[in-house]
């Protein structure tokens, strides 16, 4: 196919609620939606880099800046087959780092040649599943008993589990105080890098709560302290800052630094690099999910698809469009079935149809580049 149009667009979407976490609160959200035009064929993608560098280095202009000078350049007028030929251009290839604005190009990339195939981007990447287990990611409130009041309202929709946002000082009590009200729900924490190795007496007393797993509780780079940590507790840690490539999945694994891996396209630049280390974690029996980071319809998409192949055998962080944005920008919005299941969607590439009126209201910036 021939890659005759790019557009890319800065959006902002006001969340429903404000999201804290150790690393602020956002009160919206800010993305890339990466639109290809080929043959007569669109395809959709959305870069994850948010509007600051609180998560990764990466913000939105960080990637736009990769995507205007380097990575759409690369691929506009070229002729590929598929997304593997596209993604191996040298021009392409040779930039290094910057997964999230790889990743959003690669998005748009899968959904144009699914497009093409007439195949949906579930069946393309390898998906055995027509339904996900779907989770909720919580972030910190004021006081316990909102917490526990979200909680409740959450699981009465059939979400199938509970992550919660630790930070210190907001950590033990809150856990004990969820495992009073709740004490046999699917539960766990993110701590998103907010802790050190002085604090290991924290996650020793945290063994005690049943709970499924403990999200990056350590630096945000680090796999070696995390296999000192993993040693001296028995819950499992899941890595998700950490992991950017197939090689850091395996010295995690390889170090046992973590017994779980959140796989999260954005961070590693994209489904390609997704399924490879979703592949390598299949067959040395460590079971993976799909994170989030608060994507609209667009991402979304992309994410129910990647989390119907087998080895995404933990519920993700995949929730109902209404849990984020008033308003999504595709029809239909993504919901969540009282058995704390999503539909992956069956029609062709991502299966879902851009609302331009909505995508227009939160576009703030928008650049075309031709062939
Ligand atoms: O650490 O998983 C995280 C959101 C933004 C950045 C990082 C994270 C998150 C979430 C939300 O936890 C997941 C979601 O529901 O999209
Ligand atoms: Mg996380």
């Amino acid at each position: 196919m021939k890659i005759e149009r790019i557009e890319i667009r800065h959006t902002k979407m006001d969340l429903v609620t404000p999201f804290t976490t150790s690393m602020g609160t956002e009160y919206d959200e800010e993305h890339i939606m990466v639109r290809i035009d080929a043959e007569g064929i669109t395809g959709w993608g959305e870069s994850v880099a948010e509007g600051t560098p609180f998560y990764s280095y990466e913000t939105v202009s960080t990637a736009w800046h990769i995507m205007r000078d380097f990575l759409i350049p690369a691929l506009l007028g070229k002729n590929v087959a598929n997304v593997g030929e596209a993604i191996g251009l040298y021009e392409f290839a040779r930039v290094r780092g910057h997964m999230m604005a790889k990743a959003g190009i690669e998005a748009a990339l899968w959904d144009v040649i699914a497009k093409s195939k007439n195949i949906s981007l579930s069946k393309m990447l390898g998906g055995v599943r027509d339904k996900i287990d779907v989770g909720v990611s919580i972030g910190i409130k004021s006081s316990e008993a909102e917490l526990i009041k979200d909680i409740e309202g959450y699981l009465a929709e059939g979400y199938k589990r509970i992550k919660i946002k630790i930070a210190p000082g907001y950590d033990l009590s809150l856990v004990q105080a969820v495992r009073r009200e709740f004490p046999d729900i699917m539960l766990q924490v993110d701590a998103n890098s907010a802790y050190s190795l002085e604090d290991i007496d924290l996650f020793k007393k945290m063994d005690e709560y049943n709970l499924t797993l403990i999200e990056q509780p350590l630096g945000y780079e680090d796999i070696y302290d995390h296999s000192k940590l993993q040693r001296a507790i028995k819950t499992p840690i899941c890595l998700d800052e950490s992991i950017h490539s197939l090689d850091d999945a395996r010295a995690a694994v390889e170090l046992k630094s973590c017994k779980i891996i959140n796989i999260k396209p954005g961070r590693v630049g994209g489904f390609t690099e997704s399924k490879l280390i979703h592949d390598f974690c299949m067959s040395n029996g460590i079971p993976v999910w799909h994170g989030g980071m608060l994507e609209s319809g667009i991402g979304r998409a992309g994410n129910v698809a990647l989390a119907s192949l087998p080895g995404f055998t933990l519920p993700g962080d995949i929730s109902a469009s209404k849990k984020y944005y008033k308003e999504d920008i595709v029809n239909p919005p993504f919901v969540v079935n009282q058995d704390g299941t999503m539909e992956v969607p069956e029609g062709p590439g991502i299966g879902v149809e851009i609302n331009l009126k909505n995508l227009d209201n939160v576009t703030v910036r928008k650049e075309v580049f031709n062939a």
